[in-house]
């Protein structure tokens, strides 16, 4: 992977104060990782776009580093979060990914809300992104494997979807299931793993604001092999529970079967937070290769989102799960 390069704005003294709001106003929106799209085009310099004097933003600036998580690190350019996946329906070569997936038809695409709700629904993609106001998140993600990249995303809340559906009194969890469909997905004529992909969530996970469903990245729509059209971004939770292309989402009392926890249990738990603590029985979690730098970093508990998350846990012993 390419190192994100850091483009420096030469900043005028006319421009320092402006600048210096600027940035203080960025800091307040980074503190949540929410920024609008509007806000990461002016992200690329002191003044707005379009405004006599200020840099215009292009495609390339997007990518390289210009805008940053609110821990200061650098946005993953669009290039390597296109090109470096895990998509095992199609392969499980990280960089074949985007190759096999090419051709993936997204569209029409329908997602099943059901389960133990009241109003059950049905929702086209045109109605995800027509009924939900979307919104940039840009989240870290850890994968188990011990990489990470900062990407942003585009999508909602997956709680403005439940609300909506409006779950029973004995809804506990939710179950996320992807597309079953071997002709298209050549991965899924391995007998190796319990096709379809499937992965769940605690009822009050799934309704914490930092829980998204993406439809997009670097305010595109979501390509093919980061989980056309709509997949789960849970960012504080290592990569395998964020699954990809959605087609039924259901409200259930039991703690839902997954894909991995299936597969190995005892190396793929339910709860998967990120935690440098527990280590993988295979590896340590207590660093992490961050995609487009050299050397290792440390690895965060709840991948740097502690703060917002680690209530939800306060009754669990956190070295038993991982
Ligand atoms: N359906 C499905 N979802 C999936 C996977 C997969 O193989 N199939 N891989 C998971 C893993 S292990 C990771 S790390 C992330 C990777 O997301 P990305 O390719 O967008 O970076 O997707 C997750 N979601
Ligand atoms: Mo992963």
């Amino acid at each position: 992977m390419s190192k994100p390069e850091i483009r420096s704005v030469p900043v005028r003294s006319s421009e320092i104060t402006t600048e210096h709001i600027y940035r203080s106003r960025r800091q307040f929106l980074k503190a949540r990782g929410v920024l609008g799209a509007g806000a990461l085009l002016a992200a690329c310099g002191p003044l707005a776009p379009g405004q006599s004097g200020a840099p215009q933003a292009t495609p390339a600036d997007l990518q390289t580093g210009a805008q940053t998580d609110e821990l200061d690190d650098p946005l993953n350019s669009y290039e390597a979060i296109t090109n470096y996946n895990n998509y095992y329906e199609f392969t499980t070569d990280k960089e074949l990914g985007a190759v096999l997936a090419s051709d993936f038809q997204s569209s029409p695409w329908q997602v099943e809300v059901t389960g133990l709700v009241n109003n059950p629904k049905t929702f086209g993609l045109e109605d995800l992104l027509k009924s939900f106001p979307q919104e940039e998140r840009i989240y870290r993600l850890r994968c188990v494997e011990g990489w990470s990249m900062v990407i942003p995303w585009n999508g909602f809340p997956l709680s403005a979807l439940l609300k909506q559906v409006d779950p029973t009194s004995q809804a506990k969890y939710v179950r996320f299931v992807t597309r079953y469909d071997p002709d298209i997905y050549p991965g899924q004529n391995s007998r190796f793993y319990p096709w379809p992909y499937q992965e769940g969530l605690r009822l009050d996970e799934a309704m914490h604001d930092l829980t998204i469903l993406a439809t997009g990245l670097y305010g595109k729509e979501l390509p093919p092999q980061n989980g056309a059209p709509v997949r789960l971004v849970v960012p504080w939770k290592y990569g395998f529970k964020s699954i990809k292309a959605i087609i039924r989402i259901e409200l259930v009392a039991e703690q839902p079967a997954t894909l991995w926890s299936t597969v190995a249990p005892h190396e793929y738990g339910f709860y998967a937070n990120v935690n440098p603590d527990v280590p993988h029985p295979r590896w340590s979690q207590a660093s992490e290769r961050r995609i487009g730098e050299s050397g290792r970093r440390p690895t965060l508990l709840f991948n740097g989102y502690a703060e917002e998350v680690a209530h939800l846990y306060k009754d669990m012993d956190l070295s038993r799960y991982y």
